[in-house]
């Protein structure tokens, strides 16, 4: 087949995934992985038709301003707070993520982070390693809070709240939450799931997982107020987004043990971490990986070029992209051509 169009796929993916775009389109992939500055993304997404590109590329009215090529940037992650969808919608060029695949296995990591900061899994590895497990052990030493039984508190309830929720039913654990919207009677029935008011959510739970979207709004929906409504034994967990925690007042509520444990997998600023949280046994923390097992990140990368290619019109799903943020962008190129 002759190739007619150019992608640009921004960070390094799976070269089964890579060769896949390739029997398509032109691809150049970069090999290298790191975050790009506005001028180099102008550059690279006007020599193309569409894109593959990371949560660390940020995709805004200045850098698509004047192009008039590109067609679809597709996002490899269903979390798109780097996309302002209104300009690219305004371009008429699609936005694509990765929603729905990623759900179990980040709702897995959730528990792993909830756990193991509840149980103080990492602090005692470094204890063990570090070669202080010589005589016997204090009875009353490593003491944890448990998990199960108790209140799981959830922050935001997508499809990622629900599938964490559905997992607490197997711990025995009542699961509140607090969404925007309710959730339908059938699906709070299989969630074991009751919404209550967010400053209920807080005092009332046990465990606090934070799962929602990032947006202006949202900005430290969790801070210094917030933190001060939870019980002193709670595990907070952020698998959701930087930014929606207030990181230097959870790092003196931790200090302070006003919070008993995090559990973070994602940070404000990041890849830079604050560094009082470094500091702090009761703190577990991970380089975002909550949707990083083998066949998940497969998946995410094989949705997002499926949804490039369909955008472009090719593979078995050409013209109908599975995930379209702003279809209406996709409607307005469809119209034109
Ligand atoms: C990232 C995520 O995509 O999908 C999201 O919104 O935050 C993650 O799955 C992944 O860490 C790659 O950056």
């Amino acid at each position: 087949m002759s190739k007619s169009h150019s992608v640009w796929v921004s960070r390094p993916l799976f070269p089964e995934v890579l060769a896949h775009l390739a029997q398509y389109v032109h691809v150049h992939a970069e090999t290298e992985d790191r975050k790009h500055s506005s001028a180099e993304l102008r550059e690279k997404l006007a020599a193309v038709d569409g894109a593959i590109v990371a949560l660390s590329d940020r995709i805004d009215g200045n850098v698509i301003a004047g192009n008039q090529r590109l067609r679809v940037v597709s996002n490899l992650a269903v979390g798109y707070n780097n996309f302002d969808v209104p300009a690219l919608t305004a371009a008429g060029i699609l936005a694509t993520n990765t929603p729905d695949v990623l759900n179990e296995t980040t709702a897995d990591y959730a528990w792993a982070l909830l756990l193991a900061a509840a149980r103080r899994v990492s602090s005692a590895e470094r204890w063990l390693r570090a070669g202080h497990w010589r005589g016997g052990m204090r009875f009353d030493d490593w003491l944890g809070v448990d998990v199960h039984g108790k209140t799981l508190g959830i922050l935001g309830m997508g499809r990622i709240g629900q599938a964490i929720a559905r997992r607490a039913c197997g711990f025995g654990m009542p699961v509140l939450y607090h969404n925007r919207s309710r959730l339908p009677q059938t699906v709070e029935h299989d969630c074991c799931a009751t919404w209550v008011e967010k400053s209920e959510l807080l005092k009332r739970a046990d465990h606090l997982m934070l799962v929602l979207p990032y947006s202006a709004q949202n900005h430290h929906a969790i801070g210094a107020a917030e933190l001060a409504l939870m019980k002193s034994t709670a595990v907070l967990v952020n698998i959701a987004r930087g930014g929606i925690v207030d990181d230097a007042a959870l790092a003196v509520a931790l200090r302070e043990g006003r919070v008993a444990a995090a559990g973070l997998d994602v940070f404000e600023g990041e890849p830079a971490v604050h560094p009082a949280l470094r500091e702090l046994d009761n703190a577990v923390l991970s380089p975002h990986i909550a949707s990083a097992s083998a066949d998940t990140r497969r998946a995410m990368a094989q949705l997002a070029a499926d949804n490039l290619l369909a955008a472009l019109g090719y593979g078995p799903d050409a013209g109908h992209p599975r995930s379209p943020l702003n279809p209406e962008a996709w409607g307005k190129h469809a119209a034109e051509t």
